[in-house]
């Protein structure tokens, strides 16, 4: 039935006449405020590292490491321009350090992850403790604790740096200070914190030094793999995930991050997978072989083929397939502690 026209005058003068005194009526809005299935702003986007790796080179010659504090080119969502953002929680870039230089130490709440992407010499501090990088390791920054990044090798360095920082502004919760020295202090050995808690063992009287963060930097790539590959060859293949593990926090067996969730996949050669769409948007670090993901919403469809060091993302309630005719390895992370935490995380696969 249609509203006679002096209704809707009628309505539109109390709008105006409302608005002054900061009121809204909710029935123009209740439909987008309150849809009946998520929809996201952000839209499918694909990095290839051919593309980026120039302009971080370039990077390279216009600032150091440390002017720039953090030498980072962030990976901007299309559809979210200027927000510094990938996602509407999530924050993405590749970081690079040249040999001989350091990123000095700092803490925010915001947590970090690091995916190393290019090149190996490069360290992280956190805590006192040094971590060496190399392509494939998986670092955590912890919440609130300084860390510093330098490179006492003889080549570049670049990781993916992945941070829940649009989550910690929408928040409005961000704290941030630099620490009284460029570089930390080394207090403990290498490897430290992988003794104590990487090897399904903890100490038995120190308990989570980070809280609700995983105890353990560095999730070496060489340990991941090993794994996938075992599972490759002796476990079935999952039809929407091909072989897929997620990161744990050794203590509770939850995720490594408060904010964050981190995986690692192995598509065998000839994967062709179902597809599955699921709230946490999540994007993704290609490790090493290449393959394909088709994303598809609203009608919309997105096809990307990608290799080694490129980047994609899948935003919430896409679905996506992923494939890869040689086999391939994918990092990936996203927010899904957060849904998991507020109870509202789903996923559907598709048959
Ligand atoms: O390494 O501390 O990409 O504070 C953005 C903000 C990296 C870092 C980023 C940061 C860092």
């Amino acid at each position: 039935m249609d509203t006679p026209d002096t209704t809707l005058h009628a309505r539109q003068q109390l709008y105006r006449d409302m608005d002054p005194h900061h009121l809204t009526p909710l029935w123009e809005v209740l439909h987008a405020l309150v849809p009946p299935q998520p929809r996201t702003p952000c839209v499918p986007a694909h990095w290839t590292y051919e593309a980026v790796r120039p302009f971080l080179m370039r990077a390279g010659e216009a600032i150091t490491a440390e002017e720039a504090v953090r030498r980072v080119l962030i990976l901007e969502n299309p559809a979210l321009r200027g927000q510094s953002a990938i996602t509407q929680s999530l924050y993405a870039g590749l970081q690079l350090i040249l040999p001989g230089e350091v990123a000095p130490s700092h803490r925010h709440v915001q947590s970090a992850l690091r995916f190393i992407v290019e090149g190996s010499g490069a360290y992280t501090a956190v805590d006192g403790e040094r971590t060496t990088m190399h392509p494939g390791d998986f670092i955590i920054t912890p919440s609130w604790t300084f860390h510093d990044h330098g490179n006492e090798g003889g080549e570049a360095v670049v990781w993916l740096d992945g941070l829940d920082i649009p989550m910690v502004r929408f928040l409005d919760a961000g704290f941030a200070e630099n620490d009284s020295s460029r570089s930390q202090q080394v207090t403990r050995k290498e490897g430290s914190s992988f003794a104590r808690y990487g090897h399904n063992m903890a100490p038995v009287r120190h308990d989570a030094p980070f809280g609700a963060t995983s105890p353990i930097f560095s999730y070496p790539y060489a340990r991941s793999r090993e794994a996938l590959e075992q599972l490759e060859r002796d476990a079935p293949i999952d039809a929407w995930d091909g072989v897929k593990l997620r990161y744990v926090n050794p203590l509770t067996g939850g995720h490594p991050m408060p904010t964050m969730a981190t995986f690692m996949q192995k598509l065998p050669a000839g994967f062709s997978g179902k597809g599955w769409r699921q709230t946490d948007g999540a994007v993704y670090s290609v490790v090493e072989g290449t393959g394909s993901v088709d994303i598809e919403a609203g009608g919309q469809r997105w096809h990307f083929d990608f290799g080694p060091r490129d980047h994609f993302v899948v935003p919430s309630w896409h679905t996506a397939r992923l494939a890869s005719q040689d086999g391939c390895v994918l990092f990936s992370f996203s927010d899904r502690p957060v849904h998991q935490a507020l109870a509202i995380h789903r996923e559907e696969r598709l048959s």
